[in-house]
């Protein structure tokens, strides 16, 4: 039996000695590098806190002092020593594990917020909350990385946890240097210089335990070179900023010496006030293959960098054939460079791509101020962490009326990743913002079409939408109707009884629809839209000659795309129902995204009974009959609309 197979829960690890615990160590990263190869997920980030999450859960007592996982993604480890051993090789498949922490599964989890820089407000909170409370010997835990730490909320968080000097709060800073990359910019290059530097600790410790044993002078002169501390560390190293800015500075300690990290963790936890512990880990520490990944630690696996076929990829090259050809466009990643497509933009024009860190709502004003400065700057970035930035969206770029495309990748169902990573918003917030101009690509020629008539446009911001995964087959147009592509009429003897307008890729799903109600006698004409807001007014006219209309898109269907065609025909007067389909506005579940579609009754099956009923209830005198297999496959009592 192993070590690991014997923890039920962090009381259990605190009956281990130093050796078994570097055995356990070793176990867990085994089952780490076994499962998530396997299963897919964040590899190298928690083959580098593995010590540190065992030393978390020896010096604090989960649940009654609370742990919050910046992020999240690194909290496998803490998942393993919680009682989830037996469970961990379901993680991220529908109905197992969640690859975050969550509420659902163990009392030890709290946050499963997966968007970063959280952590710290989470816990400045809840001190507080104690505080008032009158829970004193509660300890709130921070687990934050050097990337996360760069994300604005997290200085926001800082500014106030300086000020609640009696919280009782522990902030691990994991400083491994990177993001997905290379962490960038001026905090990392301090903590950087604070890593390389051992001299200050030897010369502080010095000052601590030679100087006051010297009598008479002693204590003063300790006392007076403290005062002078601040010089010192000047003369020796870039200052602590975290000290200058009255927050208890522990560190830097290496974070896979287990014993290291323990003393330090008992000396902030009994402090009483806030302390920042800084700790040096290797990202993927203890698997070859991920420490020496140059591209991301193997941050995840497989990579998330763009892979041929991908959308993020197509979307990558185009944007290289455009950099080529427009010097003024320019291109803005938020620590994301490898998966938003934008390797191969960044080789050629290196000086015309900047990674601003994980700091979405820099990314978008600054992105404002490069436009106005007179460049095309576009903004490639996952759906979901835009949301982030909606007011920069909003009131620095849409009301400039300044000529930004942002990019959103992984738009819709994402899958492995669960609630907070679905891009399902976007297409409402977009909605909301005067005189944007969103796009959503059906294939990979349509990518190019539309990226390139969105860099075309420098009156105002514009979108272009895709989601996560391959991009499939090319479909050609075979007539327009206004700007849009018909791609489809009713076969000859069928009448216009449904026009069917699918955004993005759900399309597809579209012909896919029309070919199952042609076989019941239904006409299907099939358009895609290509510009999603503002919606073409020629869908009036062609709404008129159909009896239904159908929208479709992979995106919350609350102030999405089908409303905004259904407000469009309303305003015109035209009578013709309705019936918008996109995702239920809930927080779903993690599933593959065909899992995930197919629940939210969006196969092409579930969709083909309720518009064949749709038509049968508009058409008393001839009951069309429901194709059998979509009859079959319908959810159970699940409203659609
Ligand atoms: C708001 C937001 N933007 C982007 C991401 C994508 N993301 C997930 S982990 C990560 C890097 C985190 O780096 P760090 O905090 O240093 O942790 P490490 O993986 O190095 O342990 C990024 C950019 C995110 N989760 N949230």
């Amino acid at each position: 039996m192993t070590l690991l197979e014997c923890i039920d829960g962090p009381e259990d690890l605190k009956k281990l000695n130093q050796d078994q615990l570097t055995r356990l160590a070793g176990e867990i990263r085994d089952v780490l590098i076994e499962t998530v190869t396997r299963t897919g997920g964040h590899l190298g980030p928690n083959l580098g806190v593995v010590e540190l999450t065992i030393a978390v859960h020896r010096v604090f007592d989960s649940p009654k002092d609370r742990i919050v996982w910046d992020t999240g993604h690194q909290a496998y480890v803490h998942k393993l020593l919680t009682g989830r051993f037996a469970q961990f090789g379901t993680l991220r498949q529908r109905g197992g594990l969640t690859g975050y922490p969550s509420r659902a599964e163990s009392e030890h989890d709290l946050v499963e917020n997966s968007h970063a820089s959280t952590s710290l407000s989470y816990a400045d909170g809840l001190a507080k909350a104690y505080k008032l409370r009158g829970e004193p010997d509660r300890t709130v835990v921070a687990v934050i990385g050097d990337g996360a730490l760069t994300g604005g909320m997290a200085w926001e968080a800082l500014n106030n946890i300086a000020a609640a000097k009696d919280s009782r709060l522990v902030m691990i800073v994991n400083d491994n240097g990177w993001s997905y990359q290379p962490t960038i910019g001026g905090l990392a290059e301090h903590l950087a210089a604070i890593r390389v530097n051992p001299r200050y600790e030897h010369v502080l410790d010095y000052i601590k335990t030679t100087l006051p044993r010297a009598p008479l002078v002693g204590p003063p002169l300790y006392g007076t070179l403290h005062r002078v501390k601040k010089g010192i560390k000047d003369v020796i190293q870039p200052q602590v900023m975290f000290e200058d800015l009255g927050i208890k500075y522990v560190g830097p300690i290496d974070g896979h010496d287990e014993r290291l990290m323990e003393t330090a963790l008992r000396h902030a936890r009994d402090f009483g006030g806030p302390v920042l512990v800084h700790v040096i880990t290797k990202k993927g520490f203890g698997y070859p293959a991920a420490e020496q990944n140059e591209i991301d630690c193997l941050h995840q696996f497989p990579a998330a960098g763009a892979q041929p076929g991908s959308w993020s990829r197509v979307f990558g090259d185009e944007l290289l054939a455009i950099g080529a050809r427009r010097p003024d466009v320019v291109a803005i990643t938020a620590a994301m460079l490898h998966p938003t497509g934008l390797a191969q933009f960044a080789a050629a024009y290196p000086d015309r791509v900047y990674d601003v860190g994980i700091a979405e709502q820099h990314a978008v004003t600054s992105a404002a101020g490069l436009a106005l400065g007179g460049l095309h700057p576009v903004v490639a970035i996952y759906s979901t962490f835009l949301n982030r930035a909606f007011d920069q969206m909003l009131m620095d770029v849409a009301l400039h009326r300044l000529p930004v495309t942002f990019v959103l990748d992984r738009a819709g169902v994402t899958g492995l990743d669960g609630a907070s990573h679905h891009g399902m918003w976007d297409g409402s917030i977009m909605q909301l913002i005067p005189g944007m101009k969103t796009a959503a690509p059906r294939d990979a020629k349509r990518i190019a079409e539309l990226l390139n008539e969105a860099a075309e446009v420098s009156d105002g911001p514009t979108v272009v939408r895709f989601p996560k995964g391959n991009v499939g087959g090319e479909v050609e147009a075979i007539a327009k109707l206004g700007g849009m592509d018909v791609l489809r009429v009713p076969a000859a003897g069928l009448g216009g009884d449904v026009l069917l307008v699918g955004a993005g890729p759900m399309v597809l799903t579209g012909l896919e629809i029309a070919d199952r109600l042609a076989g019941h006698g239904i006409g299907v004409t099939v358009v895609d839209p290509r510009w999603t807001k503002p919606v073409d007014a020629a869908l009036t006219g062609a709404a008129r000659r159909h009896r239904l209309v159908v929208t479709i898109e992979d995106n919350g269907r609350v102030g999405g795309f089908g409303d905004a065609v259904a407000r469009l025909l309303r305003d015109h007067d035209v009578d013709v129902p309705v019936k918008t389909f996109g995702l239920p506005q809930e927080f779903l579940a993690h599933g593959t995204r065909q899992e995930v579609l197919d629940e939210a009754g969006l196969s092409s099956q579930q969709l083909a009974l309720h518009i064949t009923e749709a038509v049968a209830r508009r058409s008393p005198a001839e009951v069309l009959p429901a194709p059998a297999d979509a009859r079959e496959a319908a959810p159970e009592g699940r409203p659609v609309e």
